[in-house]
Order: C-alpha cells, then structure tokens, then sequence
C-alpha cells in the first residue's frame, strides 16, 4: 500500500474509533467536551495532537471496565497486566478483536520468517498474560503446529523441545537463555535438535543478548513488541533483516514524543512511544503513553516491508535511574557485561541511598571456573568491569561477583534493578 492510501486509511479509522470512545466511553467523552475537540471536524491526521493523553492511572482509575467501549455481552476475552504498583489493569476485547489480533500476530511469525510447516513452542505464561494466548492464537491461524506448554518446567521444555522437533521458540529472551543454560547442563547439544528460529519479546533486552541467544541455540532470534493496553504482542516484530520491528500501522497510530515536552521529536530521533488504536472494539486507546523509549527508522528494509520500523525498546522512561543525578538505563548495564568474557548472561543492579549518596552495585554471575580461581584474577575482573562500566554510564559502580545460579530466575519477565531507596 502506498504511505497516501495508508494514511487514507489510518485517518478513516482514527475518525471511527474517535466516534466509538466519543459516544460510549464517558472518560473520552468528558475529556473531549472540555478539550472542545468536535470529533466530526477531524479531517487530518495532524489533528491527533489536538487529543488528549491516556495514562495507566487512567486506566487504574476506570477499574475494572470503565474504559470498555462495548456492552459486557459483546466482551468475549478479559486479560490484565499484575502492573506492580497499584491495582491491575484490565483489557478486553470483542469476537472481532480477537480475529484482528490472532492476524497481527501472525503477521509478525510470518515476518520472522515462520511457516505453517512450523512447530511452535510457546513458553509464554499462559493466563491474564497476553503473551500466552496471543502467540497461541497467532500461530494457529498461521497453521503452524502450536505446543501450548505455558512457561516454566525447563527441563520438560527441553525433553518436549527434542520429541515433537519444535523449530520456533517463542518466550521472553531471559526465558531463552535459561533454557540455554539448561540444555548444556543436560549435555544436550543444540544442534541435535530442530530448533531454527526464535520470537522473543515482553522485555528489553540488547543486541549482545540476541548474539548469545544465537550463539548458545543455534537459531535466529527475533524481536516483538506489544503491551497489554493496545492489544498484547502483535503491535510490531522484526522480519528476517533482524533490524527493527515493523509496526502494524494499519491497526496502530504510533508517535514518537519528548517524555518532557509532549512534542514530537525530530524523525529518527529517541523519544517515548505513544500509541492510539486504530481497530480495537472493546477497548481503544488513544494516545497512550506507554513509557517505552525508542526511535522510528525512516529508511526502507531491504525485506520490501514499507511498515515503518522502530528500534528495539531502549528502556522505559521509569525504568530510567537517575543515579547521583545521572540517567542510567539497565540496559547500558547489559550491554557492557555482555562484551566481557568470563561473565555469565545474568545480574542484578542494586540502588541504596547511604548518607543522601546513591550507591549502586551490579551483581555479576561469573564463570565457576573464575569463581573458585585466584583472588588476584577475581579482582582483576572486578577492576575491569567497573572501569568499563564507569565509562559506558559517567559515574561509579560498585561491582560484585556472585557464584553462577546465585542469582534469582524467571521464567517470564526478568526483575533486573533492586530499588532499595526511599525516594
Ligand atoms: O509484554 C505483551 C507481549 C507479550 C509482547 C509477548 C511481546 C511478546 P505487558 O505485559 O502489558 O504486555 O507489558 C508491556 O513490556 O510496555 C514494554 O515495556 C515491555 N515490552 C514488551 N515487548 C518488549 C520488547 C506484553 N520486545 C511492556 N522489548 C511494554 C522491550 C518490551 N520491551
């Protein structure tokens, strides 16, 4: 589709979501009569800076089925994020909702370059999680085999992996390499097995890690991105360029925004995601902040996708700690310790306040064989993540090395950063 009939397009839908939340949903409708916006006069789609804001308070606010645009009875699925402050929040979505949904997200599998031959493992949690459900359903209108093992038992994962001869994986990336780590402790060499491609998403991670996922499983590992509040995974995903995801942008409006100022950024540039849903029935959003941090990539893919691209998520704007007044993401953090051999793929960063000075320490899972080796090399280890951690963030980092396995594992979203501070 050309970009004018793809706006076209985005514009007719916009204007018959805006009549959707305009007339059933009284959050917008009040929010519109006190903005003065008339959504029949909008004939732009530059006219989407003239509409309010959605937050996550205003979905907490509206709990649990203030915001839904359709009567209960036309409700046929309810998922919900825990969220971990506050109460959850709930989504919902229509008979409709659900087709459009299970063809996003095989639009991304196919993106990634999954067929119907295929046979999918899908490791996501499967519950009021979209990640479970939303590949499941996704992979099946692709025709593809689906194994709906849910996540955890990585054992059994890796036994199922070998019997029914799954060629895509399909879990968080910190979930990838747990199964990576298991499958050498079981003597079990990758390329026993059938596994070729992975889709891996719900949380950041770094191009390192996606070379350490490729290297320890032997497969090609593909990024997806999506969030409960627009629909679940399916909002974007990388094709087999492996060179940013691909935005569904016929279902997604996305702006890339100052966190601060609210104003677009300059094309190309990092900003915080904002979304408005095109199609959703049961609960469109618009303009919601998603805190996620990215930028757009103007260029064309070589894959011939015109689907914009977005980088991966580089952070979120409140993952972002402000350390001793510097912004620091967590991902920094990863991608420095991936570059140095000897350090296993797992760590924790921990922020304490002594004497209104913050103080961070990075736990560091190193090699059992460094562990239990001389003092002086541990040391020497110790010295030479600091310095290149000093010089990635601009400020001191505590560094500890912990024995391999000390640390906590998830089977879905990894919790990286112990905030110990009473801010
Ligand atoms: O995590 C939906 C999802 C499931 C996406 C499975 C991909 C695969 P929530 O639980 O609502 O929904 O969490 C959404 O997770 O705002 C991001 O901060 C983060 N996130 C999701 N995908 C990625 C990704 C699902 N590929 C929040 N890279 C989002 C980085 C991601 N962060």
């Amino acid at each position: 589709m050309s970009r004018e009939d793809l706006e076209q397009l985005q514009l007719e839908r916009l204007q018959s979501t805006l009549y959707r939340v305009g007339t059933h949903v009284p959050f917008y409708r009040k929010k519109f009569a006190e903005l003065k916006i008339d959504y029949d006069d909008f004939k732009s789609l530059a006219d989407l800076r003239r509409l309010p804001f959605t937050v996550k308070q205003d979905l907490r606010d509206n709990y649990p089925y203030g915001l839904f645009a359709v009567p209960q009875r036309d409700v046929v699925r309810i998922h919900s994020s825990s969220g971990t402050t506050g109460l959850a929040t709930v989504v919902g979505y229509t008979r409709n909702d659900l087709k459009n949904w299970s063809d996003l997200v095989a639009r991304v599998l196919t993106g990634a370059g999954v067929t119907k031959d295929d046979v999918i493992q899908i490791a996501f949690g499967y519950g009021l999680f979209t990640g479970g459900f939303g590949l499941h359903y996704g992979a099946e209108r692709l025709g593809a085999s689906v194994i709906p093992i849910s996540a955890g038992n990585t054992k059994r994962q890796i036994q199922i992996m070998q019997d029914f001869k799954t060629t895509a994986l399909v879990c968080t990336p910190s979930y990838a390499l747990i199964i990576a780590d298991t499958m050498m402790e079981m003597g079990i060499n990758p390329s026993s097995l059938s596994l070729r491609v992975g889709l891996f998403g719900a949380e950041p991670w770094s191009e390192a890690m996606r070379h350490e996922i490729n290297a320890k499983l032997g497969i090609r590992a593909t990024d997806n991105y999506g969030l409960s509040e627009v629909m679940g995974p399916g909002v974007a995903g990388e094709c087999e360029e492996c060179n940013g995801l691909h935005i569904s942008e016929d279902h997604f409006l996305l702006e890339v925004l100052d966190p601060d100022t609210l104003e677009p950024v300059e094309p190309g540039e990092v900003g915080e995601l904002v979304v408005t849903t095109l199609t959703k029935e049961a609960f469109p959003m618009i303009r919601y902040r998603t805190r996620d941090l990215t930028r757009l990539i103007p260029e064309p893919c070589a894959c011939g996708r015109t689907f914009t691209r977005m980088q991966r998520i580089m952070g979120r704007t409140d993952d972002m700690l402000i350390i001793k007044g510097v912004n620091v993401f967590p991902i920094q953090i990863e991608k420095v310790l991936f570059e140095i051999e000897g350090t296993a793929p797992h760590y924790q960063i921990i922020i304490e306040r002594e004497n209104h000075n913050d103080k961070i320490t990075v736990l560091v899972e190193v090699n059992e064989s460094l562990f239990f080796d001389q003092m002086k090399k541990q040391r020497q280890m110790v010295d030479h993540i600091k310095a290149r951690l000093a010089s990635e963030l601009g400020i001191g980092v505590n560094v500890k090395l912990v024995e391999e396995k000390t640390l906590e594992r998830s089977e879905g979203k990894s919790k990286r950063v112990i905030d110990k501070r009473k801010l």
